[in-house]
């Protein structure tokens, strides 16, 4: 067993600006999480993050699990008002098949995308508080 892989993964995670514990890494306050599923005998839920708007607290985390079929990646507000998949600059992408903690440490809102879906209105938002 690697124990550095799961350090690694989280160095990559993290986007915002919070506070920081002894060994660099961002600690959470409640984890949230986003789903998808590959299940596509009911295309409602399959073109849908669960949730699809979500509301945390600064300082929180979204624990995106993306199921094989979907990414998550984050996208401006215009692209997303547009159905466009231009990843943001700096913006978290979270892959097809991967699980990915996110801390988000300061208010404000963001806008992401399932990119292969994005055109089905297959998009979300994180809004922080
Ligand atoms: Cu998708």
């Amino acid at each position: 067993m690697n124990n550095t892989l799961p350090f690694f993964i989280l160095a990559l995670s993290f986007v915002g600006c919070g506070d920081k514990d002894d060994t660099g890494a961002y600690e959470c306050g409640t984890v949230h999480e986003v789903t998808t599923t590959d299940d596509n005998s009911d295309m409602e839920v399959y073109m849908d993050f669960s949730p699809e708007d979500l509301t945390i607290a600064a300082g929180d985390c979204v624990n995106f699990v993306m199921s094989d079929t979907h990414n998550a990646v984050e996208v401006s507000q215009e692209s997303y008002d547009t159905l466009d998949a231009t990843p943001l600059d700096g913006g978290f992408e979270v892959q097809f098949g991967e699980t990915l903690e996110v801390y988000f440490g300061e208010a404000g809102t963001h806008y992401y995308v399932c990119q292969p879906h994005v055109t089905m209105e297959m998009i979300g938002t994180i809004t922080v508080q």
